[in-house]
């Protein structure tokens, strides 16, 4: 009986000197300490000795048990300890001094055709005006014509403050404040009003593929003596060629704007579709761009302006229109999605 232990105890060395892994460990202790395992089934021959032999036998194989069971106790640790520094070892090496990997940022495809657009007016001799996005009813409609209880108000319902105040429905709510603060040089100094104001604008409207309720607007005014409408004109030409690159179909129909008089639509043939009709214009191949006209005399009056000796251009342009027809953008929507490998996708 002696003899099987002994050849079971080698048996369980030369098995457990291969273990590689924990799972071969397993494997090699359910074959010798599990319940069909071999030291299981010596024990079971137990029934077969005579009683005065049963003691010893219970002993010797209790003994081999347990020495089995401690050196897979201590090979289980050292299997440990190895698989700890493997992971450890693994590891990159942590260097201060590595430059950040981080990937870098775009700008928004409106920002981009935002600082177009002012390079372009500034280059033309355009100054470039900040203005707020909360403003009054009086700056918001009054001033430029919309009094209360106009019909125009149905077309830009928005979002009001309790105290009355209004997120602005277009950037044309700067234009009072603008006059005020240029007239001066223009009457005093003989110096033209040519500014341009882009700002965010508020609708409380539906979406669709080409309205949001947040959007950009880009407002130019001109006021001199003699300004026609051959100055707006070519002023919109320029701007579109200059952000396009290339020559832009567009067409010029009559609008109506309670501020401008007479007040044109400008549309620019879609970019999406070549003019096919798509939903980005509607299905009508073309899309609203930058309304304009000539300054109403009422407006000019109101920022402190003689119409009988100045007159001027007005427009205001839907800047995110443009952002989605230079970078082909199908669905208004997007612009204001966070979704930034939607955005990266358009800018360069
Ligand atoms: C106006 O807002 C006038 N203030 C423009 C103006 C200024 C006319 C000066 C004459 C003189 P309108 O509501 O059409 O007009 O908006 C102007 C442009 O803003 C539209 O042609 C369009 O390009 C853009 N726009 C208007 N509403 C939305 C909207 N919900 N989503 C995206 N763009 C819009």
């Amino acid at each position: 009986m002696a003899e099987k232990t002994s050849i079971l105890k080698e048996q369980f060395l030369e098995r457990l000197e291969k273990v590689k892994s924990l799972s071969d460990l397993d494997e090699v202790r359910v074959a010798f300490l599990g319940k069909k395992g071999s030291i299981s089934e010596l024990m079971k021959e137990m029934k077969n000795l005579a009683a005065e032999e049963k003691k010893a036998f219970g002993q010797t194989v209790n003994v081999l048990k347990d020495e089995v069971a401690e050196k897979i106790a201590e090979k289980t640790k050292e299997l440990k300890e190895q698989e700890i520094e493997r992971e450890n070892n693994a590891m990159p090496e942590f260097d201060v001094s590595m430059p950040a990997n981080l990937e870098r940022g775009s700008y928004h495809p409106i920002t981009l055709v935002q600082r177009q657009c002012e390079d372009v007016f500034r280059s033309m001799g355009f100054t470039v005006e900040d203005y707020g996005e909360i403003v009054t009813d009086y700056e918001c409609f009054e001033a430029v014509n919309i009094p209360k209880h106009h019909p125009a108000r149905d077309m830009q319902d928005t979002y009001y403050l309790e105290n009355g105040q209004l997120l602005k429905t277009q950037t044309s709510a700067a234009q009072n404040a603008i006059y005020k603060k240029y007239r001066d040089a223009l009457v005093n100094e003989g110096r033209p009003i040519k500014a341009i104001f882009p700002g965010r604008c508020f609708r409380n409207e539906a979406t669709d593929a080409c309205h949001e309720n947040t959007f950009f607007q880009m407002e130019g005014v001109m006021v001199d003596k003699n300004i026609s409408i051959s100055n707006l004109i070519f002023f919109m030409k320029t701007m579109l060629s200059e952000v396009f690159g290339r020559d832009i179909k567009v067409r010029l129909r009559p609008g109506y704007f309670p501020f401008v008089e007479p007040g044109f639509e400008l549309d620019i043939n879609c970019l999406i579709c070549g003019g096919e009709g798509c939903p980005s214009c509607k299905n009508s191949g073309w899309l609203e761009l930058c309304p304009c006209g000539m300054i109403h005399p009422e407006v000019l009056r109101m920022g402190g302006i003689d119409p009988e000796e100045y007159t001027g251009f007005a427009f205001g342009l839907g800047m995110t229109r443009l952002a989605m027809m230079k970078y082909g953008i199908k669905d208004i929507r997007d612009l204001n999605g966070a979704d930034l490998r939607n955005l990266a996708q358009f800018t360069e």
